[in-house]
């Protein structure tokens, strides 16, 4: 089954335990980062857990391994269940996300290729290519592949085999979200579903995708 994970980028605590409720039934984990932990503070996360669906923290973690390590068990202490992070920072870093996950019972996905036109200009060229390898190498839960580029989802699969696929970039980025269910274990989609003036049914629009 493809999950549907709702990327909630909103500003402010009302707004984001308003939406996560309303979409709650029709998706399987929510994710968010620095837009919203900036606005509402880190107890969003505790407020957000009380929807009983997996929190993934989507903070791109992308420092020396201390730091990472820091990061990281600062996230799993406050109710996540999953923590995303760079891999080009190397082995190392992304070993101590990895490792401080799996210590907390939780997971951790390394980025390989982001979705937006800018990443062409670094990602590829085998970068994302060998920061997958890099993640299956570590143990890691899964990766994040653009949505936007169905094609390198179907590379980055022939390297990471039955290790999970997130998948940003569909809708507001262009992604084609029901071509890209097909490809990955979960899709990921914030602005289509919190944008919408009714978002319970752009979620559930959505969610036909998990069949
Ligand atoms: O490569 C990535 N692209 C991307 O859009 C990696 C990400 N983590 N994201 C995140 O996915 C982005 O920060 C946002 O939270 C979500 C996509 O949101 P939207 O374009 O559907 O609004």
């Amino acid at each position: 089954m493809t999950r549907l994970i709702l990327a909630l980028d909103v500003a402010g605590k009302e707004e984001a335990v308003r939406i996560a409720g309303q979409c709650a039934p029709y998706i399987d984990a929510i994710k968010i980062g620095y837009p919203l932990v900036l606005s509402a503070g880190l107890s969003i996360a505790r407020d957000l857990c009380s929807t009983g669906l997996p929190l993934i923290a989507d903070f791109k973690v992308a420092d020396i391994p201390n730091t990472n390590r820091l990061i990281a068990e600062q996230v799993f202490s406050c109710g996540f269940s999953a923590l995303i992070c760079h891999g080009f920072t190397g082995s190392d870093s992304a070993e101590a996300c990895i490792g401080s996950a799996h210590d907390h019972g939780g997971e951790c996905y390394i980025v390989a290729e982001m979705s937006h036109p800018g990443a062409e200009e670094f990602f590829h060229g085998g970068v994302a290519e060998r920061i997958a390898r890099l993640a299956v190498k570590l143990g890691a839960d899964g990766i994040i592949a653009p949505a936007t580029r169905p094609d390198r989802v179907r590379l980055l699969r022939e390297i990471v085999g039955k290790k999970l696929i997130y998948s940003p970039g569909v809708g507001a980025q262009g992604g084609d979200a029901a071509l890209i269910a097909g490809l990955v274990d979960g899709i990921i989609v914030g602005r289509q579903i919190y944008h919408s003036s009714d978002p319970a049914s752009a979620a559930a629009a959505y969610a036909r995708l998990r069949l």
